[in-house]
């Protein structure tokens, strides 16, 4: 199957009218978030209302039948941006000249888990994952990791795919950035739209800092609003610890707004955040003294289909030590999957 050619196992397939279409993989489709995103992406909200798509869906044989369900789901949600829905177990087929890859397929952690088990469990996922999408995606592919751990697991499949430049691999710290948006707007008691330029810094784990030393608030600066202790506080552990409380009160891990993350992350990447701050986790090129490679969450602008590192932002004293921390906790995942960086 070559890139913009019909398959047998496209269905639906026809190309034409408006822009040419584009293919989107999704690892993990048949999951919880795979349910959310889905819908989302083939409405246009991430590449836009006037972008066809095809769709490559990727499952592991257990999810194969879920998935079988999943497709003739989004088939009868008539689509018209739609072009042709592939499902498969095979990241060859799934990723065939991809020109978008969301990684959400991956194992939870389960209970007895802790996150180093967490890391040796999916790492040698994201190997065969980078080493398919070197072999056969879009030479221009943008991949956003959202399977956890995301930022290690978009290290590894960074480094299996040496024929792609390192920064179209990013890891999604999107959700940990709406979240402090939450918190804020309802503080302030303002729709979220009018809070911008909070960001992450680091992993995607309870360590992330949402630094809120540059947000503005209706145009006001947040740091003027609301006291330090607050944020450095009870804000800051609301972040931390939001996934837990989901899972606590729904029974279930944050899907909706995970998926909602992703789609936020993939259209400012793909359509430009309009000169908002966002944040992005990539390797890092040594911005802010983070070692090089670590995917690390900073500060970006997404402009003409490109992240774009906020470099001169200054740092203080307590960021500085966020930051420190994280650079800590993503070196200790980077030893641990050593063998697994080709
Ligand atoms: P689910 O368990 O509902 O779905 C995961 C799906 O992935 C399953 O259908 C499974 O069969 C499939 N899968 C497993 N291994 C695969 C592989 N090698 N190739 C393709 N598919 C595979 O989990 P869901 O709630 O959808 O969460 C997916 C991932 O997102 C988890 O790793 C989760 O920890 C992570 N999250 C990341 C977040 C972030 O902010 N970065 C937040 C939400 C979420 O916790």
């Amino acid at each position: 199957m070559g890139k913009g050619d019909g398959d047998n196992a496209v269905m639906g397939a026809e190309v034409g009218e408006m822009k040419k279409p584009i293919r989107v993989a999704v690892t993990g489709a048949a999951g919880n978030i795979g349910y959310a995103l889905l819908w989302r992406i083939a409405s246009g909200d991430c590449f836009g209302t006037n972008q066809p798509i095809a769709l490559q869906l990727l499952e592991i044989p257990p999810g194969m039948q879920r998935l079988e369900g999943v497709m003739m789901e989004l088939k009868d949600s008539a689509f018209p941006l739609v072009h042709g829905i592939v499902g498969t177990d095979d990241p060859q087929i799934a990723f065939e000249g991809a020109d978008a890859i969301f990684l959400v397929g991956s194992r939870p952690r389960t209970k007895d888990m802790d996150r180093s088990d967490l890391v040796a469990a999916n790492g040698p996922i994201f190997v065969g994952q980078g080493k398919a999408i070197d072999a056969v995606a879009s030479p221009d592919v943008r991949v956003i990791t959202v399977g956890n751990p995301c930022n290690t697991n978009a290290l590894i499949a960074c480094a299996n795919a040496p024929s792609i430049p390192s920064r179209q691999f990013t890891a999604m710290t999107r959700l940990d950035q709406n979240r402090a948006v939450g918190q804020i707007a309802e503080r302030a008691g303002v729709p979220a739209s009018k809070i911008h330029d909070v960001f992450i810094w680091g992993n995607h784990s309870n360590t992330m800092y949402p630094d809120p030393r540059f947000a503005t608030v209706d145009g006001k600066m947040a740091t003027e609003l609301f006291e330090d202790e607050w944020f450095q506080g009870p804000f800051l552990d609301t972040v931390a610890t939001r996934g837990k409380e989901i899972i606590v009160a729904r029974g279930a891990s944050s899907a909706a707004s995970a998926a909602s993350a992703a789609i936020d992350h993939m259209r400012d990447w793909w359509q430009g955040s309009n000169g908002r701050i966002v944040s992005v986790a990539l390797p890092s090129e040594g911005w802010y003294g983070v070692p090089e490679g670590l995917v690390f969450s900073f500060p970006c602008r997404c402009e003409n289909g490109d992240v774009v590192v906020v470099e001169d932002l200054p740092v203080d004293t307590f960021a500085q030590s966020k930051i420190d921390e994280n650079v800590a906790a993503l070196l200790e995942e980077r030893a641990a999957v050593s063998e697994l960086l080709g």
